[in-house]
């Protein structure tokens, strides 16, 4: 085992669209400074690394999600389609990191499995599986928010003897070609199982494709297309106005609500606004539908109609049609995934959906599912996508011990293990500003709890600014110690609550309201990310800044130096 130790002034943990943008930023900005990334992977890319199953890619526009920053980087890349695909949104990270020469300052191949703060010496200690330690002052977290992949808590798992897998960790050598003849289920109907199932549905030769759904999801047409050169030309001219439009949109995608209201217009207007969006490519059917859409329940029942009849005229069976209409939640009460064919992939001999609400899953055998009603589903490919520990639950694989040794995560009715005296209890987070953490200090987040995620990217970078910014005043100031005081907390967590106030996707359990039923206390919903806009978010940032910083404490008196 090795026992070897490195120090460092700021070590990131991570090295996907967040590490690969903060390590740019601070090696920048502090190039004396002492720095590495440990990432768990062999290569960079993060989500785009593991998310590698088929039919994987972007929703948001392709040209929104591009870094910002830099003009070669902007002008030396072509976005191959309006929503990217992952094999070549992982080409693009691939090509930052070379173009900014990344690579240098990244350790692959490190997975980190404990953080301590050593209050004596203000300096963070991480080990890793390994048993290497590295020593840092301060620490930029990039492990992005839907990382931890769940497995579904069903007995028999492991006793399956065909292939079974969760998406996220999709086997490399597992090839399209593999798939013919084959038997193969998919559990879970969210994002990525609507992308799963539309992909592997259009593969020749597969015997049988089942989906096993337990919750029916909204989903609407993406509207992919090819970006032909000439486009691209025309892009680059327009970059300033693409971030510019992100910016100005509450969730920095390029839609905005129609400003009126359901209930102003006539059901003529309100018909023509409804298709138009249908037929816009992108979350313009999420977000560009009327401004009450998700606050007022008779807005979005008359809305969800409208979905529910596309449904309906898309799917051949009308009963397998009902079955993959939500009846538990309105359109856009749960992250709504789009796609491209996956109501028609019903119509195919070959793909059967298995509703679960009609029976249950009692386990999975050695040869596929058996549902309660005792059916066999004989399978030779299961496909787990069964989406994430989100968000909080992106820090749950490391045990984090902050000041005065309390622990980070803990949860309340645990027998063993940290419990109430936690500062997350039940993945329930306290931050100041989402990059901070009470008892925790020198540790910043990177769309960390309590951020705005949207369009990720356009987070990523203002984050990393601020990070930079509050960074650069420590620098400054000689300040070897930053924390958030209590009180700020509590502000900002109760602000975050606010904001949630009256929507209601927070009355519907899904990953963004903090639940998933695989995972020993998140059974209860809570308020986990950012839901006011993120125009607001920057400007709440702006103010503390302009005040100082008022809600950190910041304490100097140990010289580098002397550590
Ligand atoms: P999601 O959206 O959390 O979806 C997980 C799916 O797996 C969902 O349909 C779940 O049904 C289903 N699931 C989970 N556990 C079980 C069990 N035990 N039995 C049956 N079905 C189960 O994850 P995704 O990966 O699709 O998407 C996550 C985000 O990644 C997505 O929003 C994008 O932004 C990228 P349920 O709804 O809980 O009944």
């Amino acid at each position: 085992m090795a026992t070897s130790h490195e120090e460092y002034d700021v070590l990131l943990i991570g090295a996907g669209m967040s590490g690969l943008c903060a390590l740019h930023h601070i090696r920048k900005r502090f190039p004396n400074w002492r720095i590495k990334v440990l990432e768990a992977a062999s290569d960079v890319g993060g989500t785009w690394f593991w998310n590698c199953y088929p039919g994987a890619r972007f929703d948001s526009e392709s040209v929104s999600y591009a870094f910002s920053f830099d003009e070669s980087i902007l002008n030396g890349w072509h976005w191959k389609e309006t929503f990217s695909a992952q094999p070549d949104t992982l080409e693009y990270l691939q090509f930052v990191a070379d173009r900014l020469d990344l690579r240098r300052d990244i350790q692959f191949n490190t997975r980190v499995v404990s953080a301590r703060w050593e209050d004596d010496r203000r300096q963070w200690r991480f080990t890793d599986d390994t048993g290497r330690s590295y020593t840092t002052r301060f620490y930029v977290s990039c492990l992005g928010f839907l990382s931890n992949p769940t497995l579904p808590a069903i007995p028999g798992i492991e006793s399956f003897q065909g292939r079974g897998f969760h998406t996220s960790q999709w086997p490399k050598d597992l090839r399209q070609d593999a798939f013919a003849g084959q038997r193969i289920g998919v559990l879970g109907t969210g994002a990525t199982g609507i992308q799963t199932i539309t992909a592997l549905s259009k593969v020749p030769n597969i015997k049988s494709l089942k989906v096993f759904q337990r919750t029916a999801n909204w989903s609407a047409p993406l509207h992919n297309r090819d970006i032909p050169k000439e486009e691209m030309a025309d892009i680059r001219r327009k970059w300033p106005e693409i971030f510019q439009t992100c910016a100005d949109t509450p969730t920095c995608f390029m839609h905005k609500a129609d400003p009126r209201k359901s209930s102003d217009v006539t059901s003529e207007e309100r018909r023509e606004l409804w298709e138009r969006i249908y037929a816009t490519p992108g979350m313009a059917k999420w977000l560009g539908a009327f401004s009450d859409t998700y606050t007022d329940r008779t807005a979005n029942q008359l809305y969800s109609n409208f979905m529910a009849e596309k449904i309906r005229s898309r799917v051949d069976d009308p009963d397998i049609a009902e079955s993959l209409i939500p009846k538990d939640h309105g359109f856009g009460l749960r992250r709504v995934p789009l796609e491209s064919g996956y109501f028609e992939a019903y119509n195919q001999p070959n793909v059967h959906l298995v509703d679960l609400k009609k029976s249950p899953i009692d386990e999975v055998t050695t040869n596929g599912i058996r549902l309660r009603d005792g059916t066999e589903h004989e399978l030779d490919i299961l496909v787990y996508a069964t989406g994430f520990n989100a968000i909080t639950g992106a820090f749950a694989n490391i045990d984090w011990i902050g000041k005065h040794g309390i622990p980070l995560m803990g949860i309340s009715d645990s027998k063993k293990g940290p419990g109430e005296e936690a500062v997350w209890v039940d993945y329930r987070p306290r931050t100041y500003l989402g990059l901070t953490v009470p008892k925790f200090p020198n540790m910043f987040m990177v769309l960390g709890p309590h951020q705005p995620f949207g369009n990720a990217p356009r987070s990523i970078e203002h984050a990393v600014q601020v990070i930079v910014e509050i960074l650069a005043t420590c620098e400054a100031k000689g300040y070897t110690y930053v924390e958030p005081k209590e009180e700020a907390v509590d502000a900002w967590t109760e602000h975050v609550a606010d904001c949630s106030e009256g929507a209601l996707l927070n009355e519907v359990d899904s990953w963004m309201t903090g639940v998933n039923k695989n995972v020993t206390g998140k059974t209860v919903r809570n308020v986990a990310r950012y839901a006011g806009s993120a125009i607001e978010f920057r400007r709440r940032c702006e103010l503390s800044r302009a005040a100082g910083w008022d809600g950190l404490n910041f304490a100097g008196g140990v010289s580098m130096s002397k550590l």
